[in-house]
């Protein structure tokens, strides 16, 4: 069985950490056929929107560490070799990717796991799952863009706290802290996070990709330089093929059919 399997529903690409055995833990197969799965949704213009989950009852744990011989007296590894060879690139491609990103956490995410998670651009969990920053339990610093996102996301107290002492957060909690979008309650996450998805899907994908490219700028922006990305990427947006359906569509008092040009 793969470890990521992929799925085109309608023009949603459906992809799902797939080594439930491991708590669907990384491995350098697993990083690779993810990063075949992104690389096709960048690429493939029928692809509109990216659902990403979990199989079985976690939807990460991280890094596997049963995959390195991590031990008293062993002799140390570099392991900025793979953050730099696997876990940044995975960041950097979900943030950049053109198209929106739904995560569905179905389970625990830990590590890596969530800060994976936090990258996406929309998050929903399952009322049972949990987001662990793990990584000062065996002695690291949050990675995968973890101390990035939790100060912003929910405030510098909180991430001291979260990264600290590694807690369990329950999904909830998530929620509550504005770190992720919405819980769900267990049965109804898939048919929820699918149903967002395939309506983004439908959305005017261009102008997701420039407002996708604005809010990431905004965190290392003046308010002067925000004006003035607006006002660059306004300008393609009303070049845009859905901006022109859009407006006729509100003045027909009709549906928009956006085509994501
Ligand atoms: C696992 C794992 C796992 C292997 C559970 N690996 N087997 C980047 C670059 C380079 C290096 C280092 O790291 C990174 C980024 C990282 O992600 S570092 C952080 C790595 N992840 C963790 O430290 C999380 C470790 N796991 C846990 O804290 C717990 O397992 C969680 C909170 C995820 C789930 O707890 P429980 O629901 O109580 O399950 P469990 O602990 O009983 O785990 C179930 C099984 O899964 C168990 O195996 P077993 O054979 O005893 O059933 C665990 O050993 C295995 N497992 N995480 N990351």
């Amino acid at each position: 069985m793969s470890s990521i399997l992929v799925s085109l529903d309608g023009s949603v690409l459906v992809i799902t950490l797939n080594r439930p055995e491991k708590l669907n833990a990384f491995n350098p197969e697993m990083h690779q056929l993810l990063r075949e799965a992104l690389a096709r949704a960048a690429d493939e213009t029928s692809v509109r929107a990216v659902l990403l989950t979990g199989a079985g009852r976690a939807f990460c744990a991280g890094q596997d560490l049963s995959e390195r011989e991590v031990a008293p007296g062993a002799a140390p590894i570099d392991l900025s070799v793979s953050i730099g060879s696997h876990y940044n690139p995975l960041i950097r491609r979900l943030r950049e990717l053109p198209k929106p990103v739904v995560c569905a956490v179905n389970g625990v995410a830990a590590g890596a796991g969530a800060n994976i998670a936090l990258a996406c651009d929309l998050v929903l969990a399952a009322r049972s799952a949990s987001f662990v920053q793990a990584f000062a339990k065996i002695g690291l610093i949050p990675d995968s863009g973890g101390t990035w996102f939790l100060p912003r996301k929910v405030g510098m107290a909180r991430a001291m706290g979260l990264a600290l002492l590694g807690d369990q957060l329950p999904a909830e909690g998530a929620e509550r802290w504005g770190l992720i979008w919405k819980v769900v309650d267990d049965l109804q996450l898939m048919k929820e996070a699918l149903s967002i998805s395939k309506n983004l899907s439908q959305g005017p994908t261009k102008g997701y990709a420039l407002l996708k490219r604005a809010l990431h700028a905004s965190a290392g922006n003046s308010l002067e330089a925000q004006l003035d990305l607006e006002r660059d990427l306004q300008r393609e947006a009303g070049h845009s093929e859905d901006y022109r359906e859009g407006v006729a569509a509100f003045k027909a008092k009709r549906k928009p059919e956006f085509k994501g040009k």
